[in-house]
């Protein structure tokens, strides 16, 4: 097994370095703000139960309160109806060899600076494959925006007309899954979709389609700018929640070192 010998040589010696992809979870953090007639998601809650004191001489540690659907997180097809009957649907079931493989990144930031609604077309991937090559099979895509840098209102971007933030066409995720047959789809926003996304037929397409084929989102992802286009490794393994439709978790990408990359 020299290959995983070289790697931990090269981690040692910083030539593949791990990049953290995930924000911080904080009641402060948003979540996503659905119209008023659905259930809304909790935010993040930490409660003392005790800070070495007399509730717990030695020790300090927090009951947690969150969403399955809070902060930087994994989203599995039963989350939607259209994956409800595909099996190993949930995060407890999916084989974990789904949870470490390959990623690209195409860099929307230009476009998603300019215009707060803007959105991934087939068109613009076959271009970003012109100069980085063609999307591999079952690899995870993830939509930069830039997004992660913005904060309070600003990220959720919510107007009388719901959210403005961008995503995928649904040809553009239609033509991930079903001409480059991605693994998921991630993004630096709350959702896989645009802040826009309930207008589509179906609503909100990048869910209905990922999970209806059995592919995976993640969402709320950070420091997307950190990563190559092509050439790392992403690592996104859910908790194990019973029948789970998702979870937060940590995200990391292995990268080379930048002054070790070549370029296509
Ligand atoms: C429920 C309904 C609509 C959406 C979402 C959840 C998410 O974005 C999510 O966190 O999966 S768009
Ligand atoms: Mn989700």
């Amino acid at each position: 097994m020299s290959l995983l010998n070289d790697l931990a040589t090269q981690l040692a010696s910083g030539e593949v370095q791990v990049v953290d992809l995930t924000h911080t979870l904080d009641p402060d953090f948003p979540v996503i703000i659905l119209p008023p007639e659905f259930g809304q998601c909790a935010r993040f809650r930490m409660e003392e139960i005790s800070a070495y004191d007399h509730r717990g001489p030695a020790w300090k540690w927090h009951n947690l309160t969150l969403s399955e659907h809070t902060g930087t997180h994994f989203d599995a097809p039963a989350h939607w109806i259209s994956g409800r009957d595909l099996p190993n649907n949930s995060v407890d079931e999916i084989d974990p060899s789904q949870f470490v493989g390959p990623v690209v990144v195409i860099d929307c930031s230009k476009g998603a600076a300019q215009d707060e609604d803007y959105e991934l077309t087939p068109e613009f991937i076959t271009a970003w494959e012109g100069e980085h090559g063609r999307i591999p099979e079952d690899a995870w895509v993830l939509m930069r925006t830039d997004w992660s840098k913005k904060s309070g209102a600003e990220y959720l971007n919510m107007r009388e007309d719901g959210a403005h933030s961008p995503g995928p066409t649904p040809e553009g995720i239609l033509f991930l899954i079903n001409a480059r047959k991605i693994r998921g789809f991630g993004t630096e926003t709350v959702g896989t979709d645009a802040g826009q996304g309930s207008h589509y037929s179906p609503p909100y397409p990048a869910h209905f389609y990922l999970h209806g084929a059995g592919k995976f989102g993640l969402q709320c992802l950070a420091n997307l700018d950190q990563l190559p286009p092509t050439g790392a490794i992403l690592m996104a393994a859910p908790l194990k929640i019973k029948n789970g439709t998702g979870s937060p978790l940590r995200v990391m990408a292995l990268v080379p070192a930048p002054e070790t990359r070549t370029t296509r």
